[in-house]
């Protein structure tokens, strides 16, 4: 059963000021091992614009780091020049990944004393990067495993992204696929260590548990887990923490954690306002989707009634659909964009829906099972 949140965590005092108001996500940054090529990989696939570029050519010596935007979504794709420092080492522990889900706020020191005293352990002390656009402060904490929180202020910036970055100009773009911005960044951690993380976004950050749901939701005959969604005050930020719980065989979050090497962002969902046009266009440059059997979409409309969308493109394109008393959502899952099963992404379109698609579960788990056992892992 999904529990509803403890009523005076879901329902916080009007008048109790958020000590860490949050505007939305800034970027996600990726570790990997070749961000060239990932870059290229993110433009033609997924059909994000060049937007800026770091690197020796900018006075960056140890790195190189491509910025890639598509409507409000910024993706940096980031990758060593030389061995012996802390992206090569987290390359060689996790394989390409998300290292920092950043943050946008209005008063980065604020966000960082906040944190750090209620608690967080700092990764950047806040620092004030400026160039001829403008001024830029972000300080950042650590999160699960070796996956950081940075806030970033950039009210008195009009730069393309940050300072140290130039504008990147390329003639190849290609068209969006209408993508539109993060929906939620989930993280998987290791076992019995949901709470803590449940604990650390509540009193750390402020955020409230929105849902929960335990292994009678949504273990199927193997694959069995459990989830929190965490929520900061405004909506605008949700962090589902999933753990493995035991099951007849080895959980999907388990796989996760032995390919990469521990906790870390499992999965990007991104949202949509025409899912069956993001998901065509995604389909057509190669993007690889779970696909669930055909019986799903025979009862399909007896389990969510009636919805604006046709049932046949739906179908064809494998597209899961979910109500909630709100409303309805529509969902596909990528497979995993790198060799081993780690990062994935979500495709999502809610129409009225605020919740995740505990309907698709069992469908869902049963197809990234199917994969899992593909792969020798189940
Ligand atoms: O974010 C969510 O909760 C949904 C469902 O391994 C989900 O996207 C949960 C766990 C998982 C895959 C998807
Ligand atoms: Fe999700």
């Amino acid at each position: 059963m999904s529990t509803a949140p403890d009523a005076a965590v879901a329902a916080a005092p009007a008048n109790v000021k958020d000590f860490l108001p949050l505007n939305g996500t800034d970027y996600v940054e990726f570790y990997v091992g070749n961000a060239k090529q990932a870059a290229h990989y993110y433009k033609t696939a997924f059909g994000f614009q060049s937007l800026a570029y770091a690197g020796p050519e900018t006075g960056v010596k140890d790195r190189a780091s491509y910025v890639l935007v598509q409507n409000k979504l910024r993706f940096v794709l980031t990758t060593p020049l030389q061995p012996g420092n802390d992206m090569a080492a987290h390359i060689a522990a996790h394989g390409d990944g998300v290292k920092v889900l950043a943050l946008w706020v209005d008063d980065a020191r604020s966000a960082f004393e906040e944190t750090v005293k209620r608690g967080a352990k700092p990764y950047m002390e806040p620092k004030e990067e400026k160039d001829e656009f403008g001024t830029v402060i972000r300080s950042g904490i650590h999160a699960y495993g070796d996956t950081v929180h940075i806030f970033v202020e950039r009210k008195n910036y009009n730069g393309p992204f940050l300072p140290g970055y130039r504008e990147w100009n390329t003639t190849y773009n290609p068209t969006s696929t209408g993508l539109q911005y993060v929906d939620h960044c989930v993280g998987n951690v290791g076992w019995n260590e949901m709470n803590t993380w449940v604990d650390f976004y509540e009193q750390v950050m402020g955020f409230r548990n929105l849902l929960s749901f335990d292994d009678k939701d949504i273990s199927t005959e193997y694959s069995a887990l459990m989830s929190k969604v965490m929520s900061n005050g405004n909506g605008r930020v949700k962090f589902p923490i999933n753990e493995p719980a035991e099951g007849k065989k080895k959980s999907q979050i388990e796989e996760y954690l032995d390919f990469y090497g521990g906790p870390g962002v499992q999965h990007v969902a991104i949202a949509t306002n025409n899912i069956i046009q993001t998901v065509t266009d995604l389909q057509n440059r190669g993007v690889e989707f779970l696909k669930v059997p055909g019986s799903y979409y025979d009862t399909l409309l007896d389990r969510v009634g009636e919805i604006d969308e046709d049932l046949q493109p739906l179908r064809e394109l494998g597209i899961l659909v979910d109500r909630d008393d709100e409303g309805y959502l529509l969902q596909i899952f990528t497979k995993p964009v790198q060799d081993r099963p780690t990062v994935f992404f979500e495709i999502i379109q809610r129409k009225g829906a605020q919740s995740f698609g505990k309907g698709n579960f069992k469908a869902l788990f049963e197809s990234i099972e199917r994969e899992q056992a593909l792969r020798g892992n189940l």
